[in-house]
């Protein structure tokens, strides 16, 4: 049996339950499949279903419970709950849902770390880890470079040095065979904290998720023979308490991350680029053709990568547009309610006036 405290509970948490007499007890979302939700509560696993008001009221699927979710539970029967409420998120790990439409996804809430996994193989794409640093900035947890498989490669420093061109970073080697740098990362997890695993189908999550664990408790499978590409063996999200303290929340692989952050924290990612800008000849430069770039200037002395700068621009882009789209819609959304206030009010006149 564990405690709340085991499972990531807090002041935050606590703070945030506005009816404490209402006869619902708090539980942590684990797993969710088809409307079938697993929860973790200080009286052990429930089963649970969203309750019909909750489910109604959510008119955007970001507002459903989430892997990493505390939520307030009603007892239906036993091992068998109702969610009520999802209560506020401290920090939520998102991205762009795939399709057509610049639509939120969800991907973990409530995690402190996020263990952005590659592999020392042609995986590795310093361009691919700084999409992912700029969502995980965005999400209000701390992001660790975790390069696995490094017992693949003759110098697996050489993919260190190329990792920690972004500065401060915290940036670990590891080797989910040998076992390798699994004791650092453990270390990396504090506590009561919470820690997500992402990165691109193969690179060696689950099985790093395995070695923490001390178990072959995630299903790993080779990945294809000829390419280094995986095979999407771990099909959902799901939450795993570390024998020795700490929750981690394992994910499917990703295909694309697109990026759905506020354009302005992209200089968490790019502190350089930046520091660098700040002695452009124009405050509102792009480093494209302006006089007086300073960026550029780096770039052509040798300072800073010009792939580095292609990168940041493609994702000041990214974020430039996703930014439009998502206040369009948010004035659609407020534009439609506004027009339903008018609505019942013009109503209420009426009944009023007869
Ligand atoms: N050589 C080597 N192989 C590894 C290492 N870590 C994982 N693998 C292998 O890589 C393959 C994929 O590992 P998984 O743990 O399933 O990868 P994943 O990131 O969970 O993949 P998805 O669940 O599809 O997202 C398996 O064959 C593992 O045995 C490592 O450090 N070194
Ligand atoms: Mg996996
Ligand atoms: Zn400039």
């Amino acid at each position: 049996m564990y405690s709340l405290q085991d499972l990531g509970w807090g002041p935050f948490f606590e703070n945030h339950i506005t009816d404490p007499s209402a006869g619902l007890f708090p539980a942590r979302v684990a797993g969710h499949s088809r409307g079938i939700y697993r929860l973790l509560s200080a009286s052990g696993d429930l089963t649970a279903s969203v309750a019909g008001r909750l489910a109604h009221e959510a008119a955007q699927s970001a507002a459903l419970p989430v892997v990493g979710d505390w939520i307030l539970g009603r007892l239906a029967s036993p091992g068998q709950a109702v969610i009520e409420n999802v209560l506020e998120r401290r920090t939520k790990l998102s991205r762009i849902a795939p399709g057509e439409r610049t639509e939120e996804q969800i991907l973990a809430t409530n995690v402190d770390v996020v263990f952005l996994v590659t592999s020392l193989t042609r995986e590795f794409k310093p361009r691919r880890i700084e999409r992912y640093l700029v969502q995980i900035w965005e999400s209000g947890a701390r992001p660790v470079i975790v390069l696995n498989k490094e017992d693949l490669v003759e110098s697996p420093d050489e993919f260190l040095r190329q990792a920690e061109e972004t500065p401060l970073i915290d940036v670990l080697l590891t080797s989910a065979t040998t076992g390798s740098g699994i004791e650092r990362l453990r270390g990396r997890l504090g506590a009561g904290e919470t820690a997500v695993f992402v990165g691109s189908s193969g690179v060696g999550k689950s099985s790093i998720i395995n070695r923490l664990l001390g178990d072959t408790v995630q299903a790993v499978r080779a990945v294809r023979a000829g390419d280094d590409r995986g095979r999407h063996t771990t099909a959902a999200r799901e939450m795993f308490l570390l024998p020795a303290g700490g929750v981690i929340i394992d994910t499917p692989g990703l295909r694309e991350l697109q990026v759905l952050a506020d354009p302005s924290t992209l200089g968490q990612t790019f502190p350089d680029v930046d520091k660098l800008a700040a002695n452009c000849a124009f405050r509102d430069c792009m480093h494209v053709s302006e006089p007086g770039c300073a960026v550029k200037a780096a770039v052509e002395d040798g300072t800073l990568d010009g792939a580095r700068l292609r990168g940041y621009r493609k994702l000041q882009r990214e974020l430039d547009y996703a930014k439009r789209r998502t206040d369009r819609s948010s004035q659609l959304a407020e534009k439609r309610k506004w027009k339903q206030i008018q609505k019942q009010y013009r109503r209420r006149c009426r009944e009023r006036e007869r």
